[in-house]
């Protein structure tokens, strides 16, 4: 799914700012019918949730409203006229006046309405979307509703983040030619000093296509005529973490007299993805993940999307030495991604699938162990929300070089009985939308490599660990050695790449102990050095994602102190002591894996 451009033949207005907003008391005033009647108004791009003092607001069970005017172009009379909502969590509905023109459930991917025949250029109309914030045991990510004593709906979920919702990213209007460029597939090579790069453009309608590459300063390098082919590149400069290198790949649509009617760029790398052995390889050569889990997540916005804590966070990851991180637990907002792209980070691209894990319930709440695979629990529909989660978030990123990975699912019950039914069909979708990255899923603590029953279908072994903080809990000596038997269970079993995707320890900044205290700000630095010792002496191990990037917020519960506190910079992006530390360790890396010897990592 492309993303929306301004070219020379497509116009886009964006939509964000001050809408009119309310909240849904009742849901018998849909369809929409017309103009809100409010006093609150709310930005585009932001979570609703932080912004109001009224806590209803903030813990309101469904849908919200949010309205304004809109105007099209008077110079898009022929065209066709297209509404973009970049994320409504978690389900939008799309008005434009009193007709209903869009419905999506997925509270981390695009969709978009083709609204030509309701509106008219040089006219006005009233755009009204509807968001509603419930998580049923059929969303991604799943939770379930109760009711309360005094009539009250709750929404309860199994994920440690807050659930924050609204028009968290930006809306556009946009046009486009009759004929047009719908989709484009781009798939990188390296042979030798040569780039290749399969293409494969989709039109609505027939109609002769032509492709050019050009490098960063424009210079023309390969051109191709037809829908599908192939373009080298002679003396490329790949993309490479760090080190990144865009290409703009220029898609024009002819008409029977050669005049363009369409033309879109899509920016691309030329990488390669590769596991060989217990090895992970980016352009062939071995690759050590150093970074993050991650969360959209700052005060007041919530998960509104920010340019601004955009580029400051990935400052602050190249000044730590992060040369990649995992988009825990969601898609994150496109803007995201494309600076990924430009700066050389590298990403692990994960699905909204978490809490897929009933076990967890049973541990934190002390209730009765429930199935989580069953028709009443996580069942064939669950599974069929959740192959439309892998489709939507594959369509928008495969052309991003700085994705190498898909992560279907964090920390699933991949022990328990009915998970592999559960799992197979969802690997097979991936391997079959996608056959060039490796996919993945992240581990829980109870998935051991003697009981997990999902681990053979995939490429590389994420992990989530904490030893020294659930286990063996200020006890770093016992985390240490605990850490190193479980991840040579793993490596010995299974033989493929493993990487620890989650460690930490929650942080209160300003806390300080001589000895082994948790929650100090000694101890999340002591916590990590353990791990770090263990796993250098793990040779399988490809790369160590510290757990998390940020303090978040998360629902309230006698578990957490005012949200997560496991983030080595504050909500604020102040830096713990532990970023210090980090830095040391990561900066000289560079991407390669230190051993007990100190020797880099090799091809196998
Ligand atoms: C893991 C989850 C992550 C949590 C983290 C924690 O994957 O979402 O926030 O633990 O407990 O289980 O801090």
């Amino acid at each position: 799914m492309l993303k929306p451009r301004s070219t020379a033949t497509r116009e886009l207005v964006n939509l964000d700012g001050i809408w009119r907003f309310a909240v849904a008391r009742d849901s018998a005033c849909e369809p929409w019918t017309g103009p809100l009647d409010t006093r609150l108004e709310a930005p585009v791009p932001a979570s609703y949730n932080d912004l109001f003092t009224d806590s209803a607001i903030r813990d309101h069970v469904g849908r919200v409203w949010y309205q304004r005017p809109v105007r099209v172009p008077r110079g898009w009379a022929g065209e066709r006229v297209l509404l973009r909502v970049d994320a409504a969590t978690h389900e939008g509905t799309v008005y434009v006046d009193d007709v209903l023109v869009a419905r999506h459930v997925g509270g981390y991917t695009p969709f978009e309405a083709d609204i030509t025949e309701h509106v008219r250029p040089g006219g006005e109309f009233r755009l009204t979307i509807g968001v509603n914030n419930e998580l049923t045991r059929v969303t991604m990510p799943p939770g379930s509703i109760t009711v309360t004593q005094d009539g009250r709906r709750k929404q309860t979920y199994l994920h440690d983040f807050y659930n924050y919702a609204g028009l968290a990213r930006s809306v556009w209007l946009y046009s486009k030619p009759a004929v047009h460029v719908d989709d484009i597939t781009i798939v990188t090579g390296l042979d030798g000093a040569t780039g290749t790069v399969d293409y494969s453009v989709e039109t609505n309608a027939p109609a002769p296509v032509r492709v050019r590459a050009l490098d960063a300063h424009g210079t023309e390098v390969a051109a191709a005529e037809g829908p599908n082919g192939t373009l080298r590149i002679d003396d490329v400069t790949p993309w490479r973490p760090g080190a990144a290198y865009l290409y703009d790949l220029v898609v024009d649509v002819l008409d029977g007299d050669g005049e363009v009617v369409d033309t879109v760029t899509e920016q691309f790398g030329v990488r390669t993805v590769e596991v060989r052995g217990s090895r992970f390889l980016i352009n062939g050569e071995p690759f050590y993940f150093t970074g993050f889990g991650k969360h959209e997540d700052t005060p007041v916005r919530g998960k509104g999307h920010d340019d601004a804590y955009l580029v400051h966070d990935f400052q602050l990851m190249e000044w730590i030495g992060a040369n990649s991180f995992r988009t825990s637990h969601y898609p994150y907002a496109e803007e995201v991604m494309e600076f990924a792209d430009r700066h050389g980070i590298v990403v692990i691209d994960e699905t909204a699938a978490v809490g897929l894990n009933l076990a967890v319930e049973a541990g934190l709440l002390g209730t009765p162990p429930r199935a989580t695979f069953s028709d009443e629990t996580f069942g064939d529909d669950t599974r069929a929300a959740h192959a439309q989660a892998i489709r939507e978030l594959i369509a928008r990123d495969k052309n991003h070089p700085s994705v190498v990975m898909w992560c279907i699912a964090n920390e699933p019950s991949s022990n328990e009985r009915g998970a592999r039914e559960y799992f197979e069909p969802l690997v097979e979708l991936t391997r079959t939308l996608d056959p060039t990255r490796p996919v993945t899923y992240a581990a829980v603590m109870f998935a051991t490599h003697e009981n997990d029953l999902i681990a053979d279908l995939f490429d590389v072994l994420c992990v989530n660990r904490y030893y020294g903080w659930y286990i063996a809990t200020g006890d770093l000596a016992t985390a240490e050695r605990y850490l190193e038997g479980d991840l040579r269970g793993w490596a010995g079993t299974f033989g493929k790449p493993i990487m620890v995707s989650e460690y930490g320890a929650d942080t209160l900044p300003g806390l300080h102990s001589m000895w082994d205290a948790p929650w100090t700000e000694e101890y999340q630095l002591a916590y990590l050095e353990a791990n770090h010792r263990a796993f250098d002496r793990i040779d399988a191990l490809v790369g160590e994602h510290v757990w998390n990037f940020a303090d978040f917020q998360t629902s309230n519960s006698i578990h957490r102190v005012g949200g997560n506190k496991k983030g080595v910079f504050t909500r604020e992006r102040h830096p713990k002591a532990a970023a210090h530390a980090l830095r040391r360790r990561w900066l000289p890396l560079g991407g390669r894996k230190p051993s007990p010897t100190g020797e880099y990592l090799k091809t196998e």
